[in-house]
C-alpha cells in the first residue's frame, strides 16, 4: 500500500455525516480513465451472466462476487482515495467480505416514473444479522462502498435511495418496504463517486427511467470474524498479492483462530498503520 494513501483519510466531517447520516458521498473518488476502463469489463460479465441464467436485458441483475473476474477489480479493493475511509471507519480488522455489481437496465419503452413509480425495496444489508443480533441499534459489523460508474444526478436514473439516520433504528421507518418514505431522499451523484453507507441504514435500489444502464460496484468490508456473503473466488490472485490485500482477501496465517485472536501476520494493515502514525480510527461524534 502506497503512503500517499494517507492524504485521503477519513476526514472529520465525513466521520460526522457518516456517525449521523448513516452514509457520505466522495466525488471523484475514481478518475473518468478508469471508469471507462471498468465499464466494458462490468457489460461483459452482465453479458456472459444474463446468457448464463437466462434473464433477459431488461431485468435488473446483481451480480455477487465479481472480486475474481477481472484483476481490474483488485484496483479498487485498497483505493488510495477510499481505502482509508474505510479503515478509518471500521479500524484495522478488516476483511472484503463481499462484493456485487448491480446493472438495472433502462425500464421498456413507453414506461414513466409518474406511472410506474420507482419499484422500490426498502431493506438493512446482511440477512440474518438483522434478526440474530438483540441490541437496538444492532451493532454496524460491515460498510459498503459504492462506485457508481454512470451519471445518478438525476432523480429517476436508478437512484440509491436512502433514509438519513435510519442506521441507528432497527425497525423500518414506514408502513411499507416498497413506498416512499418520509425522510427518503434519492443519493444523486455523478459517474465517478464513492458511496460509503452502513449496513444497518434502510436504503433501496429503485427503477431506471433514463436512456443507459445504471451500473455499480459494491465493495463490502466487514470486521475479519464475519464469514463472507458471498463465495470470494480469489484463490487465484493470492501469489500476486501484497500481505496486506492478502488479509482483505481473506487470509489467515494462523488459521481459523486468527479470524478472532489475530496474530500480527494475521493483520499486516496493523503494522501499516501503526508504521504510519494512522492505526487508531478516529469517530467523531455527529
Ligand atoms: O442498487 C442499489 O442501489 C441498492 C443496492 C443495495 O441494496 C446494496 O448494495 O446493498
Ligand atoms: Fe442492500
Amino acid at each position: 500500500m502506497d503512503p500517499r494513501h494517507l492524504a485521503h483519510t477519513l476526514t472529520p466531517e465525513e466521520s460526522r455525516r457518516f456517525e449521523r447520516d448513516g452514509f457520505f458521498a466522495v466525488e471523484e473518488a475514481i478518475p473518468d480513465s478508469l471508469v471507462q476502463r471498468l465499464r466494458p469489463i462490468c457489460d461483459r460479465i452482465d453479458r456472459e451472466e444474463r446468457e448464463r441464467q437466462g434473464k433477459g436485458p431488461e431485468e435488473r441483475i446483481n451480480h455477487f462476487d465479481f472480486i475474481g473476474r477481472d484483476e481490474i477489480f483488485l484496483e479498487l479493493l485498497d483505493w488510495g482515495k477510499t481505502f482509508p475511509k474505510v479503515w478509518g471507519i471500521l479500524g484495522w480488522h478488516i476483511q472484503l467480505y463481499h462484493t456485487h455489481m448491480m446493472i438495472t437496465p433502462p425500464e421498456p419503452e413507453g414506461r414513466t416514473l409518474a406511472e410506474h413509480g420507482l419499484e422500490l425495496g426498502w431493506h438493512q444489508d446482511t440477512g440474518l444479522l438483522n434478526q440474530d443480533l438483540e441490541t437496538e441499534p444492532r451493532p454496524r459489523v460491515s460498510l459498503k462502498v459504492a462506485y457508481f460508474l454512470t451519471d445518478t444526478s438525476e432523480e429517476g436514473r436508478g437512484n440509491f435511495y436512502v433514509v438519513p439516520g435510519s442506521h441507528l433504528r432497527n425497525e423500518f421507518p414506514g408502513p411499507d418496504r416498497n413506498a416512499r418514505v418520509d425522510g427518503a431522499v434519492a443519493v444523486r451523484v455523478p459517474p465517478g463517486t464513492a458511496v460509503f453507507f452502513d449496513r444497518r441504514l434502510w436504503h433501496s435500489g429503485s427503477a431506471n427511467y433514463w436512456r443507459e444502464a445504471r451500473r455499480v460496484l459494491f465493495y463490502g468490508y466487514s470486521y475479519r470474524w464475519l464469514r463472507p456473503r458471498d463465495d470470494m473466488t480469489v484463490e487465484h490472485y493470492l501469489d500476486r498479492c501484497d500481505p496486506i490485500r492478502k488479509q482483505l482477501l481473506g487470509v489467515s496465517c494462523s488459521g481459523g483462530h486468527g479470524y478472532t485472536s489475530p496474530k500480527p501476520e494475521d493483520v499486516p494493515l496493523r503494522a501499516w498503520l501503526e508504521e504510519h502514525g494512522a492505526a487508531a480510527p478516529m469517530r467523531f461524534e455527529p
